[in-house]
């Protein structure tokens, strides 16, 4: 059985699925954007696990480029929290477009490890981090297409779009 991939419009952070993502920073120590509205959302224990897990770990290098750390998700209805770092966008000849495909591939991953069978996906790296919108979206629904073969036990996945841009681009994208 094939999991479904969705496409929605709006605040990931109403969505009740077994896990969101976070476009965050290697800090992990919050910021604006979804990252914010999530950190908002849960709630100030949340900062308090982020900032255990960057005490463990070199100094601004709490959650390294295209890597995934999971956490508690506090109030928001959502059950965990996978926080990935997406690249700044550099022109494209910085491993930008591999970096992307890794947040995605390493968030579902960890989803799979984790036993989270819904997951919801901001559009990483297209707000603050200045990633084309366009090579984005293509970068994001090709990689989570790859790697649901071998995630056998991921059943859903939503693309969340907050703005019209992205939507209309994952539209086109998913059929
Ligand atoms: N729900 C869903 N998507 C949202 C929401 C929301 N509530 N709010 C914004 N977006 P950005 P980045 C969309 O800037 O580019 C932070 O400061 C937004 O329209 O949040 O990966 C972090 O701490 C855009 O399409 O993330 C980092 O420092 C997408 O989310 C930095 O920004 C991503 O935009 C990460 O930059």
């Amino acid at each position: 059985m094939g999991a479904v991939i969705e496409l929605v419009q709006g605040d990931i952070t109403v969505l009740d699925v077994d896990v969101i993502v976070n476009a965050a920073n290697s800090s992990l120590m919050g910021g604006g954007g979804v990252d914010g509205a999530i950190h908002r959302a849960a709630g100030p224990l949340l900062l308090e696990e982020c900032a255990k897990i960057a005490a463990a770990r070199p100094a601004g290098h709490a959650c390294p480029t295209g890597e995934a750390v999971l956490t508690g998700a506090y109030k928001l209805p959502c059950k965990k929290l996978i926080h990935t770092v997406g690249p700044v966008w550099h022109g494209g000849r910085y491993g930008e477009a591999e970096l992307l495909a890794s947040c995605y591939r390493k968030s579902l991953l960890l989803a799979e490890n984790n036993g989270l069978k819904t997951i919801a996906f901001p559009n990483i790296s297209t707000g603050v981090y200045g990633y084309p919108k366009d090579k984005a979206a293509a970068i994001a629904v090709q990689t989570v297409r790859d790697v649901l073969a071998e995630t056998p036990n991921i059943a859903r996945v939503l693309f969340v779009c907050f703005d019209r841009e992205n939507l209309d681009l994952y539209r086109q994208l998913l059929g």
